[in-house]
């Protein structure tokens, strides 16, 4: 039989197939070979094992699923605040997987005017304000997500979990207190889990990420990186080098957009830490 794993918890895989939901082990071949099941994977199971996993569209490390349509980065202006540069790693990195994405700036009704909207909504990436509390978003959302696989990531505390009881009031997923002192969240969800809507639709909420966590999440490719910053664009191909990073370059057409308030300094300075990390990649490879 073929199904989808839904849920992954120490090494216990719930595979969703035509018969009903199986709990299975995977088989032991698969440490050998390094072979993670993951979340969203289409697995073949006999009895109780997982015995094949097959090919993926796509794969992620943080959140480990796999064979993601759209990936969702939830965000907040209040408490816990998003790092924009989070956000856009998660972009950068979705980008080069081929998932497509949205950010969902959650918590609406506590900051109504947000300035993390505005970013994207001027990089032209697309963008919702939502809130779990007075429902603000949460229509646009669920056409957005209808029919896919999607992914809800994004820091501890910014309301994953209460959105997606939103979306579904059957779910009555668990949600936690953000801690005022430490104006974090308190990593509610344990484990990473598909759950399916009236309409089919298949959403993954997945553990919220620390502060700490961003050095052990995945690596873009330079050549990848430019095509997650769509406000580069219109500069592109008109900087005085050819092969201009536009990190330090003289005569960059994207630094002179910056310099003239055209580009967010927030998305260049996600752009330039990103591109480090994978220059430092390329030429540790
Ligand atoms: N005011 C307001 N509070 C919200 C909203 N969404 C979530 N919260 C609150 O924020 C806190 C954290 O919500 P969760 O849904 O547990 O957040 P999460 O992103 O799932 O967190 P992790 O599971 O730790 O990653 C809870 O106290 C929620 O009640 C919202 O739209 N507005
Ligand atoms: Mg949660
Ligand atoms: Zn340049």
């Amino acid at each position: 039989m073929t199904g989808r794993i839904i849920k992954a918890i120490s090494g216990f895989y719930d595979v969703e197939t035509p018969e009903g939901t199986l709990t299975c082990r995977a088989r032991g071949k698969f440490r050998k070979d390094g072979l993670t099941p993951l979340v969203g994977d289409m697995a073949q199971v006999e009895r109780d094992t997982i015995t094949a996993i097959l090919p993926r569209k796509n794969s992620f490390l943080r959140p480990a699923v796999a064979n993601v349509d759209l990936l969702v980065v939830f965000a907040s202006d209040v408490i816990p605040v998003t790092e924009p540069y989070l956000i856009d790693r998660i972009l950068a990195i979705a980008g080069s997987r081929g998932a497509e994405t949205l950010v969902a700036v959650n918590k609406s009704d506590l900051a109504p005017h947000s300035e993390l909207a505005a970013i994207y909504k001027r990089a032209g990436i697309p963008v919702l304000c939502t809130s779990s509390v007075t429902g603000e978003g949460i229509d646009a959302l669920r056409s957005a997500v209808a029919g896919k696989i999607a992914v809800f990531t994004g820091n501890s505390g910014v309301g994953k979990s209460s959105v997606l009881n939103r979306l579904d009031a059957q779910l009555c997923l668990p949600t936690g207190e953000v801690s005022q002192k430490l104006g974090r969240g308190r990593h509610t969800t344990r484990h990473i889990e598909i759950y399916r809507l009236p309409d089919g639709t298949q959403i993954a909420d997945t553990p919220g990420f620390s502060a700490f966590d961003t050095d052990r999440m995945d690596l873009v490719v330079q050549d990848d990186l430019l095509a997650s910053f769509p406000d580069f664009a219109p500069y592109l191909g008109k900087c005085r080098f050819p092969d201009c990073a536009h990190i330090a370059e003289p005569d960059c057409a994207v630094r002179a957009a910056l310099d003239a308030g055209k580009l967010e300094p927030t998305r260049y300075d996600s752009y330039c830490r990103l591109y480090r990390q994978a220059k430092s990649l390329h030429e540790w490879e």
